[in-house]
């Protein structure tokens, strides 16, 4: 059957099963809106800027699992989009970007809006496409769509020219891919798998650091199976929280520069660490030269570039994780490491940094805790980036499957608001929090329109230190104290809600913190609430830039009172 580009393009979009598109339009697009219509199982969310397209289908593809769609026009629109598909990239998240191309015979003239943005996205896409012809395109968003979310996912941008929407062609949608350079490893080297079991049943101190790997790959049950088996205490990277339960008893949380004291000790004394699904990025390693030096390491991933990367390797695997979790499980014997789990313990109970002081001011970090007993842990909560995104890893308890959604490797400040817009969508029945800092929000707060447009039940609690905070907190301790250019002024975020018909409140007091919070979940649609918090409140533990993981910077607490009832991790064997 005979169709315009822009039919194919949605006929296509139907097969893959999206429901959401997020998007702004403009002439280069126009003809492929101008089908939208015809496709009412296709929602499309009007954003207010395109970075926010990219971001809201990033975190729609990180709550579901499923490939997130935007769309954008030529030009400005396309460069708009970059920050959030490096954002995809870095985080390995599957989107499929659209863009709107200028004409065919205006290609390479400079017309109005003309970008090459295959060119300017290709070091951060998985892959890219200029489509000429019509005929392609149902071939190219088939194959964009099975690039994006199988091996390690990421992000795939299809550019079209205008004339290109508009142009017929035959209509077939190929039931499979034909890409014969791309084979993603899924099965494990079984001989690697048995020198790993062997090194794991061997070992005396070993330790599991698990990254987001596990969650894209729904390792959850394997992952638990293998830390219960041989009692091997588990950590995780920023990214990785949420891909075992926090309140479990064999949980040291998270490592890396503001990871938890006891889990950088302990990785810093294993003799073997199982690395899974993660990529020893710097944040996570500290100095690369002082990271676990005793220790043989295991490096189970599906990308064979990022093997031997950034540290040595003894035993690597490439493949899907469950599927070598699978199989390595079932060489493992069991295992108890008794003395190991007692020098755990001694140095948990030695640095203990959950606790929270006690403290005239509104503390951030209590705000935090707060929200994990209103919400009885069991939202999503999604972060803007710097110290709001880091008390939010801390102080919330991460036992729900991937319940965290964040900006780990690109550290995209503005990521918050938006990615909430794609994981609410994606997760309409699930209570979701954006806990962002007031630097953060004030990059995307425009989408605001967007939640009151599509009626979207967001809560947003904004830290607001009037700083950008985690930057002054880098000139407090290694800049002499001079903060350049990091006092934050803001708008009355109250009114600002009020604008938006966003119902809102500003809490400075501690007691007012769980009314507010219950307010604001019995709300049913969206709620703000503006926390102004401790201005100069830090972050600790802190491993310094270029430190080893082992010289750890702690709160300095001179009257070391600690907060009652809720300050000691309830730890449950769960
Ligand atoms: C787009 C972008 N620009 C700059 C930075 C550098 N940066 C990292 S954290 C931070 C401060 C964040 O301030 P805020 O959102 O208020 O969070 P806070 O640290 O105060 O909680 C800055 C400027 C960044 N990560 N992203
Ligand atoms: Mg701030």
């Amino acid at each position: 059957m005979k169709m315009t580009g822009g039919q194919i393009i949605c006929e296509s979009l139907v097969r893959e099963g999206v429901e959401v598109i997020f998007g702004i339009l403009g002439g280069a697009i126009l003809p492929l809106y101008d089908t939208l219509p015809q496709y009412p199982q296709l929602r499309h969310v009007l954003v207010r800027h395109e970075q926010c397209a990219a971001h809201a289908a990033d975190g729609y593809a990180r709550a579901t699992g499923k490939v997130g769609v935007c769309f954008a026009t030529s030009g400005p629109g396309a460069t708009n989009l970059v920050t959030g598909i490096a954002n995809a990239h870095l985080d390995s998240s599957p989107i499929v970007a659209i863009t709107g191309q200028v004409a065919r015979p205006f290609i390479g003239k400079d017309a109005f809006q003309e970008v090459d943005i295959t060119g300017i996205t290709l070091p951060i896409t998985k892959h890219n496409y200029l489509v000429l012809d019509a005929g392609s395109l149902a071939r190219t968003v088939k194959e964009a769509f099975y690039l994006a979310r199988t091996g390690r996912p990421g992000p795939v941008l299809i550019d079209v020219p205008r004339d290109v929407f508009i142009e017929e062609a035959e209509f077939h949608y190929p039931a499979k891919v034909e890409l014969p350079g791309y084979k993603p490893t899924l099965q494990g080297h079984p001989a690697q798998i048995k020198k790993a079991a062997k090194l794991i049943n061997e070992a005396r101190q070993p330790i599991i650091i698990a990254g987001r790997g596990v969650i894209i790959s729904g390792a959850y049950a394997e992952l638990r199976q293998l830390a219960e088996k041989a009692q091997i205490p588990v950590v995780t990277t920023l990214l990785g929280i949420g891909c075992f339960p926090e309140s479990h008893i064999l949980s040291f949380g998270m490592l890396g520069m503001h990871g938890m004291a006891y889990a950088n000790m302990a990785v810093n004394a294993a003799d073997v660490i199982i690395a899974i699904g993660m990529r020893f990025d710097d944040r996570a390693t500290g100095k690369v030269s002082g990271f676990a030096p005793d220790a043989r390491i295991i490096h189970i991933d599906i990308d064979p570039s990022e093997i031997g990367k950034n540290v040595r390797v003894d035993v690597p695997i490439v493949g899907d994780v469950r599927i070598v979790l699978k199989e390595l499980n079932k060489l493992i014997t069991p295992a108890q490491h008794v003395d190991w789990f007692r020098q755990l313990d001694d140095w948990r109970k030695e640095h203990p940094t959950m606790t929270i002081r006690d403290n005239d001011g509104l503390l951030p970090q209590f705000v935090v805790r707060k929200i994990y007993e209103v919400t009885r842990g069991e939202a999503t909560i999604v972060t803007g980036v710097g110290q709001n995104q880091m008390w939010a890893a801390q102080h919330y308890w991460y036992d729900k499957p991937n319940s965290l959604i964040s900006s780990g490797g690109l550290g995209t400040m503005g990521f918050g608001l938006p990615a909430s817009i794609g994981v609410k969508i994606g997760r309409p029945d699930n209570t979701v929090w954006c806990i962002d800092g007031d630097g953060s929000f004030q990059m995307t707060l425009h989408e605001l329109a967007t939640i009151t447009q599509e009626k979207l039940a967001v809560k947003i609690a904004i830290l607001d230190n009037g700083y950008l905070g985690m930057v002054r907190q880098w000139q407090e301790l290694f800049y002499g104290k001079r903060y350049v250019a990091t006092p934050l002024s803001g708008p009355d975020y109250v009114k600002l809600a009020d604008a938006y018909n966003i119902p809102a409140l500003r809490v400075k007091h501690r007691e007012e913190v769980v009314p507010a919070l219950e307010q604001a979940m019995a709300e049913p649609g969206p709620f703000l609430i503006d926390f102004v918090v401790e201005p100069e409140e830090n972050v600790y533990p802190m491993v310094p830039p270029g430190a080893s993981l082992t010289e750890v910077i702690e709160e300095p607490r001179p009257e070391a009172k600690a907060l009652s009832d809720s300050a000691v991790l309830p730890i449950s064997n769960i």
